[in-house]
């Protein structure tokens, strides 16, 4: 969802400008308060302070985190700083994360502003990396090979397209929905079903082993539009298991207020660890 954003963010406005108070205050559930779930054994992970927009584990347990978005109407902590991208090895006993570092020269580091990740391992195990990109309020895709050795992404090209999986899960975020669809060997998509939730449903990641999406969701979409520190978005996350079935199993695995973590958009897991991104606050990493 991270990557839908703009036309999210897009439809807000919209939203904000036709409908009238009722109908936006519904998309945004600007009434909900949270009623906390709590998880054992969770700790904020040091060093990001200004987002976790987006993040992706490889099936080795290394962690990709988008960090420093900035976005019109979105509260940032680091305004004037570009983005980056960091890694975090969940092999480890309490991981830290690094900056990696960015080469190859056609690339402006100053404006980079990493939004949605996602990566894409070749047969011979080059891992890549593709980052939306909002350099100076446009949109791009950029194509990094992380070269795991130096640390670093080096930047190849700006592309336009990406790969689907067989199955396609969409979050509609202000109408609380998650569709999901089928994707045939012609490309086109059939919709299969959609799922209604209490809670506006953000960036979706799709277990590797099992098969559960977990997603990072904004019980308040008022709090995260219109944010006040004094009254701060909360942060949920939801599991969904055998979501192809009659009866998908729906699971709120963590709710909390906003005292500990704001506005989180995403939700993975290697494991049996779970790593939870926000869209311009901390991030936090919970232990089985
Ligand atoms: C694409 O494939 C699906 C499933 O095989 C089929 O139902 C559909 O008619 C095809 N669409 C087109 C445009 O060929
Ligand atoms: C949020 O939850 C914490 C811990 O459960 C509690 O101490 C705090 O008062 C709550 N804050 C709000 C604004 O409800
Ligand atoms: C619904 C959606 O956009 N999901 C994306 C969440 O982020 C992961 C990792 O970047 C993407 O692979 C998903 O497509």
């Amino acid at each position: 969802m991270a990557k839908l954003m703009l036309l999210t963010l897009l439809g807000l406005g919209l939203a904000l400008f036709r409908d009238h108070r009722a109908s936006y205050q519904t998309r945004l559930n600007a009434f909900r308060e949270v009623t906390p779930v709590e998880l054992p054994n969770c700790n904020l992970v040091k060093g990001i302070e200004t987002g976790s927009e987006d993040l992706e584990i490889l099936p080795n347990g290394l962690a990709f985190i988008s960090s420093g978005l900035k976005y019109p109407g979105i509260k940032s902590f680091a305004p004037d700083k570009p983005g980056k991208i960091l890694l975090m090895d969940l092999n480890e006993e309490a991981p830290t994360v690094l900056e990696l570092r960015v080469t190859g020269s056609n690339f402006d580091q100053s404006s980079f502003n990493p939004h949605g990740i996602s990566t894409f391992t070749d047969e011979d195990n080059t891992v890549y990396l593709l980052v939306v990109n909002h350099p100076d309020s446009k949109s791009t895709v950029e194509l990094f090979k992380f070269e795991e050795e130096e640390k670093s992404l080096l930047h190849l090209k700006t592309i336009r397209h990406k790969l689907l999986p067989k199955y396609v899960y969409i979050s509609e975020l202000l109408a609380h929905k998650i569709h999901v669809y089928e994707k045939h060997a012609n490309w086109t998509l059939t919709p299969l079903k959609s799922l209604d939730f209490d809670t506006l449903v953000d960036n979706i990641s799709v277990d590797p082993v099992t098969g559960d999406l977990w997603v990072g969701c904004h019980p308040n979409g008022m709090k995260i539009f219109f944010y006040d520190s004094e009254n701060p978005p909360g942060s949920e996350v939801i599991r969904i298991q055998d979501i192809l079935t009659e009866e998908p199993k729906v699971t709120l695995v963590y709710a909390e207020n906003g005292t500990v973590l704001q506005g989180s958009t995403v939700a993975s897991v290697y494991k049996g660890k779970l790593l939870v991104g926000t869209v311009f606050h901390k991030a936090l990493y919970c232990e089985p």
